[in-house]
């Protein structure tokens, strides 16, 4: 293929980028690294314990200490990791950690050690009286995308099956919610179709806020590689923000915040106005639906599309037309489109739209379901996809996408769990926003967090902190690190195995599941959270029936043959298999099924009849068709005014974790970015006399806090964005809790502010 001059400089700037940024790492280096030290003579597998790429490892060990990290050229990662990943081991050998439960018996007293049985006998007390009292509803379970699959079933079953509450939720409804129901509305069933295989297929890339680069450095990798190999491939990054991710991009979209849902609009109007729609895909595997979930005609689809004519929506979202035709025509034209997005679209109170208006380009060209052509949502968290969302932890759904307030689910669930009928409330719990409130009117009297952070994470830290602080509730963490905020607020803090010294499964953004196998013990005092669970629960009066397991594996075996005869079927992925193997991709329904690259293809997925008439089948609706949802688009829950003139979002960056407790002690990883900052415009500093360094204010209506601004051509004009990152400035105090009404994931990516000096 002839490279032009221009392109070609591209690719320099491409490679020289890809260095710079993605920061990844190949066996070599992490082995070089650890030839210092004695080198090991045991090598065990697992998965990183970062992002939800899901990069397996091989952790080396020298006298039951960790002493070299590789990644895994079995897994999809081929051996390579990012520099976090292979900067785990300072985490897991790192003195600063919790190893002993700390007690304080009533709000007045200072936190004190206490045996494990004080500990638990006290706090089973706790939730038992108060269950006895108020009801199961006052006591809850807040967990999280980083819980392993056998902590967060536990728990899940403690909770809904043993004391009968579906208050169960957990950070990823501040991530993932917002994408399951995109793909539950479009498709009937959660998860991705494809996998991250596809990558090495797809000839263009719609990239839509995710900062790829950034979150999933080693998927970046693969993408940027893939366009070394072929320059035919054409990359589009629509993003507010001029990313590093955009920096590769042929062409970025840098739309004002909120207004993609206009923008994919738009380009669905083009697609059809330019003959660029698959009408024998569309014609047999799509219906059309309004807002009101009523079917609709094609016709009634075109002339809702009249509304975003890219005249119009080329003022809406401050872009120039021309990207609107260009972007439409890539994305359809081209052999196999891959979209891959993440929290500048899910994070957001039209969250579940935005995900429904991606799925409706892919299926009105017929990009699916073909090797390289999928809509394939990014996962933030290690294990929100196999712990959480297929497990069922959170308090609208059971286990393998079963639904609450469905009676023939509860039953079936009841009959696998071995309850009596009628045991599973038919109240869906409290989501988490609403769980804190709940907290903070003493509605929700005991508390179990789990592996999260909230008083950090959660939306309106103002409210929350004054929830947390004047709250009644007995408020237990399980926090492997001292430094996390939401220590400050506990009543009990236990001890846990992390990571790797413990044993279970991760379940990462493709539908793969794998093992983390112990490579080491845990310090002494810290336990694996599942004793902890099974031991707290058979105290508070839960059946031993019900926790009666003795290892991980002992739940695993439970879960994976709860999944026969779903959709999810993974129950030939034996303890066994996932020890050899480096991760399998569901459904794989028996013991020689090599797993699913691809969901919904007769011939493929084995959730399909052989015999099947059709091609494609998206069985999770019921007449087999997908949907094309009408979505309008409405703005953001905080548009800018005159007083509060900018848009303020968050973000992330490449070398901390969340909230930096571990990814804080290691010094390679800090001192890129010590401390919150924000990202300032040119033109904006300019305007408002403010120069690379200087400490400014950002405000909103809910707090102010000083920064230093960091000048750069990042975000557009009008447009600020703060890390959250940095404990010592906790940044959440200035974003809103509007939700998505539907999902329930708060809109952290827009709320309205101003900058000025102090
Ligand atoms: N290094 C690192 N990697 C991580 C994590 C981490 O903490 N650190 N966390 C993991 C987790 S849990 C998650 S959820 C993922 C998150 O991964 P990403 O979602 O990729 O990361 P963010 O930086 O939160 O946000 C992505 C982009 O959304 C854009 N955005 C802002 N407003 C809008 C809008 O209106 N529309 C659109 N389309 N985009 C907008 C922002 O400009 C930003 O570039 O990262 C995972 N990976
Ligand atoms: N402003 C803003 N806020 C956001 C977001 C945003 O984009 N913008 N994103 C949201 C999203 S997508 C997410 S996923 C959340 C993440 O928010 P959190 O989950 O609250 O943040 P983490 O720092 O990942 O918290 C994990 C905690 O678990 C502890 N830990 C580590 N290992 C172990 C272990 O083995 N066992 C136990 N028990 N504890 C352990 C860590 O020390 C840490 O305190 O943040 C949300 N908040
Ligand atoms: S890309 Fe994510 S999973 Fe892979 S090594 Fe980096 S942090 Fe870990
Ligand atoms: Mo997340």
């Amino acid at each position: 293929m002839d490279v032009s001059r221009r392109e070609f400089l591209r690719y320099l700037a491409m490679s020289a980028a890809m260095a710079a940024i993605s920061g990844t790492t190949g066996t070599d280096t992490a082995l070089a690294a650890s030839a210092q030290n004695e080198g090991p003579d045991t090598w065990v597998k697992g998965v990183c314990r970062y992002c939800g790429t899901g990069c397996g490892v091989i952790i080396g060990t020298r006298n039951g200490k960790a002493v070299a990290i590789k990644g895994d050229p079995a897994n999809h990662n081929a051996g390579l990791l990012c520099l976090k990943g292979s900067l785990l081991l300072p985490v897991l050998n790192s003195p600063d950690r919790v190893t002993q439960p700390l007690l304080r018996k009533t709000k007045k007293d200072q936190l004190t050690p206490v045996s494990w049985d004080e500990a638990l006998d006290f706090m089973a007390k706790k939730f038992r009286d108060s269950i006895d009292t108020y009801g199961p509803d006052s006591v809850a379970w807040y967990g999280s995308g980083q819980c392993l699959t056998e902590e967060s079933y536990l728990a899940n079953k403690i909770f809904k099956g043993g004391f009968g509450t579906n208050n169960v939720d957990g950070n990823p409804r501040l991530c993932m919610a917002s994408a399951v129901g995109g793909y539950l509305t479009s498709f009937g069933k959660d998860e991705p179709m494809g996998s991250y295989a596809d990558i090495d297929h797809a000839t263009c890339f719609f990239i839509i806020g995710s900062n790829t680069s950034e979150a999933h450095p080693v998927l970046f990798r693969r993408i940027a590689r893939r366009k070394q190999a072929d320059p035919g491939v054409k990359i589009i990054v629509a993003d507010p923000r001029k990313t590093n991710t955009a920096r590769i991009a042929d062409m970025h979209i840098a739309f004002r915040p909120g207004t993609d849902l206009a923008l994919m609009n738009s380009m669905a109007w083009v697609m059809i106005h330019e003959e660029l729609d698959n009408t024998r895909f569309w014609q047999k595997y799509v219906s059309f639906m309004n807002t009101d979930g009523q079917k609709v005609s094609f016709d009634a689809y075109r002339s809702f599309l009249e509304g975003y004519r890219p005249e119009n929506v080329a003022k809406i979202c401050r872009i120039p037309e021309k990207q609107i035709y260009e972007a439409a025509q890539i994305f359809a034209e081209s052999p196999a489109t891959m979209s891959l997005w993440c929290m500048g679209i899910n994070q957001r109170v039209q969250g579940v739209f935005a995900n429904n208006l991606i799925h409706n380009l892919h299926l009105l060209t017929g990009q699916i379901c073909r090797p390289g052509a999928t809509s394939f949502s990014l996962t933030g968290q290690p294990n929100a996809c196999g712990g959480v969302r297929d497990a069922g932890a959170l308090s609208h759904v059971l286990p393998a996408g079963r639904s609450i307030t469905d009676p023939k689910h509860r039953a079936i669930t009841e009959k696998l769990w071995n309850l009596p009928p009628g045991r599973i409330s038919p109240k869906p719990g409290h989501h988490a926003v609403a769980l804190f409130e709940a907290v903070g009117r003493n509605d929700v009297r005991a508390l179990l967090i789990c592996e999260t952070n909230p008083a950090q994470t959660l939306p309106n830290l103002v409210k929350v902190q004054r929830a947390l602080s004047f709250t009644e509730a007995f408020i237990t963490c399980i926090e492997a690190f001292p430094d996390a905020i939401t220590l400050r607020y506990a009543d009990l803090i236990l001890p846990p195995a992390f990571w790797c010294e413990r044993d279970g499964v991760y379940g990462c953004g493709e539908r793969r599941y794998a093992l983390i196998e112990k490579a080491v013990e845990p310090p002494a005092g810290c336990r694996p959270t599942i004793e902890t669970l099974i031991d707290f629960a058979k105290r508070a009066g839960v059946d031993p029936k019900l926790v009666d397991f003795t290892s991980a594996e002992d739940i695993w075996n439970e879960w994976r043959l709860f999944s026969k005869d779903t959709t999810y079927d993974f129950s030939g992925m034996t303890r066994e298999r996932l020890r050899k193997e480096s991760g399998i991709l569901w459904p794989c329904p028996n013991e020689k099924h090599p797993g699913t690259p691809m969901r919904y293809v007769r011939g493929v997925d084995p959730v399909i009849p052989e015999k099947h008439p059709n091609k494609y089948f998206f069985y999770g609706k019921e007449d087999g068709r997908a949907v094309i949802w009408l979505r309008p688009y409405k703005g953001a829950a905080e548009e800018p005014d005159a007083s509060y003139p900018f848009y303020l979002t968050s973000i992330r960056v490449i070398d901390h974790w969340h909230t930096a407790t571990m990814t804080g002690k290691v010094p390679e990883l800090n001192k890129a970015n010590p401390e919150a900052f924000v990202e300032v415009n040119p033109e904006d500093a300019e305007a408002a006399g403010i120069k690379h360094g200087d400490i400014v204010v950002v405000e909103t209506r809910r707090d102010l806090m000083k920064l230093p601004a960091r000048v750069t051509d990042t975000c557009r004009p009008g447009l600020i964005a703060v890390p959250f990152f940095d404990p010592t400035k906790l940044v959440n105090r200035l974003f809103l809790d509007a939700t998505d009404i539907a999902s329930r994931e708060p809109e952290y990516k827009i709320c309205a502010a101003r900058l000025r000096k102090p």
